[in-house]
């Protein structure tokens, strides 16, 4: 079995692997974990806010958050932003979450034909590695959504410490995967130091997200699997808890 890192959607090649585990630890995929493990229905990401707020009248009033980030920042008239410490059981609890971000929800567009899509974070690496070793799939691709077509620090870090939980079962198929496990190796003691040093975990900093940067660093706090039903769609998969 075999598994490979991109660093950013672009890079991703053609063709599909049996599973994709997408990865945007600043903040796309901690937020979706986060939503999910507070009791949201569903996460239905979308690359463009037109196509958000047409889907939102599809549903009936009151049942969906519009979420909207760009730049960092809440989109001015959306329910939400992108802040995982925004998601509480309270506020999204039995709501759908339909939500667009700048780099996250262009990554998990870019795999949704695979078969097998998940999500990733730090708050939940431990749960999704387990939900590898059980499923196997013969090729898993992580991809990390970098930031408008760039490499992120924070991404690959998070792609290789799930690399780096898979590395007994998974023979490693690019030189990302060797170079992402190094990266986090080197860094796994201080994540949230690595977060400062990351040019999108600076530009949070100045947005006042010192919050958000901490407890995306979290490791193993939630055990939630977001695993997409139907393109763009991810619930909380409930035969892993
Ligand atoms: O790029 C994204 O998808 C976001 O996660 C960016 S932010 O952390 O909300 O600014």
């Amino acid at each position: 079995m075999k598994l490979f890192v991109y660093h950013t959607p672009e890079s991703v090649p053609q063709g599909s692997p049996d599973c994709a585990i997408v990865v945007d630890i600043l903040r796309a995929t901690t937020t979706i974990a986060t939503a999910l493990g507070a009791g949201a229905e569903f996460v239905q990401v979308f690359a463009s806010l037109d196509e958000l707020d047409r889907t939102s009248s599809s549903y009936r009033d009151g049942y969906c958050l519009r979420a909207a980030e760009r730049g960092g920042k809440r989109v001015e008239g959306y329910d939400l932003g992108n802040s995982p410490l925004d998601y509480t059981p309270d506020r999204v609890g039995g709501k759908g979450i339909l939500l667009s971000t700048t780099n996250g929800t262009r990554a998990l567009q870019r795999v949704s034909h695979a078969p097998q899509v998940l999500t990733v974070a730090f708050v939940n690496l431990g749960i999704i590695a387990e939900f590898v070793q059980k499923h196997q799939p013969q090729t898993l691709w992580i991809v990390g959504s970098g930031w408008e077509g760039n490499f992120s620090l924070e991404d690959t870090a998070c792609a290789g410490a799930l690399a780096d939980r898979l590395a007994g079962t998974y023979q490693f198929g690019n030189d990302e995967a060797v170079a992402a496990q190094a990266l986090y190796l080197h860094w796994q003691e201080s994540l949230e130091g690595l977060f400062h040093h990351a040019t999108h975990g600076q530009r949070l900093l100045r947005l006042q997200g010192e919050m958000d940067l901490a407890y995306c660093a979290k490791v193993d706090l939630l055990r939630v699997v977001p695993l997409q039903q139907e393109p763009g769609i991810l619930r909380a998969n409930l035969s892993q808890s």
